[in-house]
């Protein structure tokens, strides 16, 4: 029989990617959706199951989890936008943080009637936030810097208790930004691309970004969904950090950006003081060093040939009057 997952957040630019990934593992794939009026859920592949559930929503958990009777879940839904944190620190807290522990506790519930269900929890390199050392590995200390990154921390710190109280299978991927021509338009990566597209086709002359000094570890999606499913299927439950060991900083990827369309971003690009946030973490850079060794995952597209890959699509996508909102599904 097809082993069975459950996916939350399967509209977004991981779930998709992940399920493709399950799909041609030979894995039924289910998709937790809130309700069918999203155009995003009406655009799912028929061979994607749906049921309904919401992460604000205990008893819809425990219906959604016990009708599936999943072999694995993966929680990647949650607010995952830091900006909006701020401007949505309670439903931020509910969704990214809450809905974690009514995850857990829906699988808790229902593997005590039988059968394991394996948990996979989408943690975040935000959580390190102010970073205590570089690079940050699986024991790096924790100084979240939003009210994204603190609801991650929680999300994170509670499945390492599950897996310690009820001695659940329950894990957490500590993945480093991750991108694709997927990737939601507001992300700093796709607003580049898509930005020296419209440049490009004449339909912009100018592109305002934020910090241009915040450094990232940047690695394509469709790497680390391949993480997201190897850390369910070792013997043991740990965490593990995903990322690719290098960094750069958005100006390094503004420039590669407008290299690749053979433009020069210094006439183009103007450095906008509002889109500061209210507080920044400077600088991230992964050791996935237990990733390698344990999982034997590595990262296949460097960094250069990710952004190249983004521009080219966002270019493709505009010159055929593509809705670049809409890309999560191709
Ligand atoms: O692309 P970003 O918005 O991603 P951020 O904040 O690093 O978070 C992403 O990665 C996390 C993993 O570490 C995820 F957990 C999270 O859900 C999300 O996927 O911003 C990257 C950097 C920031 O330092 C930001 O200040 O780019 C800087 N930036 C500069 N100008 C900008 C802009 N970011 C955005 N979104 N828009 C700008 O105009």
């Amino acid at each position: 029989m097809a082993r069975r997952a459950l996916i939350t957040g399967i509209t977004g630019q991981d779930g998709s990617y992940l399920a493709e990934h399950l799909l041609a593992e030979g894995y039924e794939v289910w998709g937790l959706v809130r309700g069918q009026s999203n155009p995003r859920v009406a655009r799912l592949p028929k061979d994607i199951h749906l049921v309904r559930g919401d992460l604000l929503d205990q008893g819809s958990l425990i219906s959604a989890v016990e009708r599936v009777r999943p072999d694995e879940v993966y929680n990647l839904g949650a607010i995952s936008f830091v900006p909006m944190s701020w401007e949505q620190a309670e439903l931020t807290a509910e969704v990214t943080g809450m809905g974690v522990l009514r995850m857990l506790e829906a699988i808790r519930v229902c593997s005590s009637r039988g059968g394991e269900i394996r948990f996979y929890q989408a943690s975040s390199s935000e959580m390190f936030g102010q970073v205590r050392e570089t690079p940050q590995t699986e024991v790096t200390p924790f100084h979240p810097r939003s009210p994204y990154g603190v609801a991650k921390a929680y999300g994170h710190f509670l499945t390492q208790n599950y897996r310690e109280s009820y001695g659940m299978y329950a894990v957490s991927g500590i993945l480093f930004n991750h991108e694709s021509p997927r990737r939601g338009a507001e992300f700093v990566t796709r607003k580049v691309s898509l930005g020296v597209a419209r440049i490009k086709l004449g339909l912009a002359t100018e592109l305002r970004l934020g910090n241009l000094e915040a450094r990232r570890d940047w690695g394509f999606a469709g790497d680390y969904v391949r993480a997201m499913h190897l850390m369910l299927q070792v013997g043991k439950p740990e965490d593990y950090v995903i990322g690719t060991g290098r960094t750069q900083s958005v100006r390094e990827l503004v420039e590669a950006a407008f290299t690749a369309a053979d433009l020069d971003w210094e006439r183009h690009v103007i450095a906008d003081q509002s889109l500061h946030r209210p507080a920044e973490v400077d600088l991230l850079c992964a050791d996935p060093k237990k990733a390698r060794t344990q999982l034997g995952w590595e990262p296949t597209v460097p960094f250069e040939e990710l952004v190249a890959m983004m521009v080219e699509s966002d270019l493709r996508l505009l010159s055929e009057g593509g809705d670049p909102q809409d890309s999560s599904w191709p």
